[in-house]
């Protein structure tokens, strides 16, 4: 099924770490969406949660040197 879940991002300030958080996250299959916001510190992410988790999707955001939580 499709979720569509908020990860709060911190440690994010500038535009190149939210590149930085596209690049982590873009060779994760099963994400349809993700969209890093700067301002909020957050990243909306809609994906296929037979294919991953919001979870794992942290984590990958977590390797890239940033403090990832899902927050719902
Ligand atoms: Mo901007 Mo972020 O110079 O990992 S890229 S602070």
């Amino acid at each position: 099924a499709s979720q569509t879940r908020i990860i709060n991002i911190d440690g994010m300030t500038c535009e190149g770490c939210v590149a930085s958080v596209h690049t982590a996250t873009g060779d994760i299959d099963g994400i349809d969406i993700i969209t890093v916001d700067l301002t909020d510190n957050l990243a909306t992410v809609t994906f296929d949660d037979s294919k991953t988790s919001a979870e794992a999707i942290a984590a990958a955001i977590e390797d890239a040197g940033f403090d990832a939580t899902v927050a719902n």
